[in-house]
């Protein structure tokens, strides 16, 4: 059994709909970062840096004891390589995958991440960083789209790379990004949408009654945090 802490944010939903993918039995541990779970202990002990998503892993090969992984990236591809699926294993397939996911956690998401914050929930709108963000968001949708024009997928099969990248272009119009300007992002977004496994993995806030969003209480939790919060 996996147990998956997990809020319904993007980073959340590539983990979740890697499981759905897989078609393993996994429990949803809800971490509701809008009330500040992230910082109780229980959740700290698996992951420090006090975000989700993070899974304990109860039967984990080549160990006795449960395994905890915290880093949306790191947990993609530790179910990969578990259960051999989504990522290829010959060398040429299994670094393109590397490459595209990793291009995911130190661009793709950061980049729209702050876009969000800037673009849509900070109160104070600042220009320079709102155009800042949705430029390089632009660029980044660019580069995806130009990976995407040879490929049905991001890399040569589908695989973990395109679980990481998708949940991120869910919220184009928030990132002030108009698909029609990318046309093969928008033929393998549709494309993911659709998959029975992602449907899955986005209907469980609503199965599970799940309010994301984030209010103004839950702003202050989540937008002020210094090193104090992790003393
Ligand atoms: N690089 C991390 C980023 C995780 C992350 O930023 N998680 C957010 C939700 S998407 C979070 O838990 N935020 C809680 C907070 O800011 O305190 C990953 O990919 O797992």
């Amino acid at each position: 059994m996996i147990d998956v802490y997990y809020w319904t944010t993007p980073n959340g939903h590539k983990v979740t709909i890697l499981l759905e993918e897989l078609g393993i039995e996994y429990k949803v541990v809800p971490v509701d970062i809008g009330k500040g779970q992230q910082f109780e202990t229980e959740f700290l002990a698996i992951s420090p840096n006090n975000r989700i998503p993070a899974i304990v892993d109860h039967q984990p090969t080549g160990a006795d004891q449960p395994v905890s992984v915290f880093e949306s990236g790191a947990i993609l591809l530790y179910l990969a390589e578990k259960y051999a699926q989504f990522i290829p294993t010959d060398t040429p397939g299994r670094v393109k995958v590397l490459e595209w996911l990793f291009w995911q956690m130190a661009g793709f998401g950061p980049m729209l991440g702050q876009n969000h914050h800037f673009g849509f929930y900070a109160k104070d709108k600042i220009p320079y960083a709102i155009e800042r963000y949705v430029k390089e968001t632009s660029r980044l949708y660019g580069v995806l789209n130009r990976q995407l024009k040879s490929r049905e997928y991001i890399c040569d099969t589908y695989s973990i790379a395109d679980m990481a990248c998708y949940p991120w272009t869910v919220s184009h119009a928030r990132q002030q990004q108009d698909l029609n300007d990318f046309p093969e992002v928008k033929r393998w977004h549709d494309q993911m949408k659709s998959r029975p496994a992602v449907e899955r993995a986005y209907e469980i806030p609503e199965k599970m009654n799940l309010q994301g969003g984030i209010s103004d209480e839950a702003a202050k939790i989540l937008f002020g945090q210094d090193s104090s919060v992790v003393r």
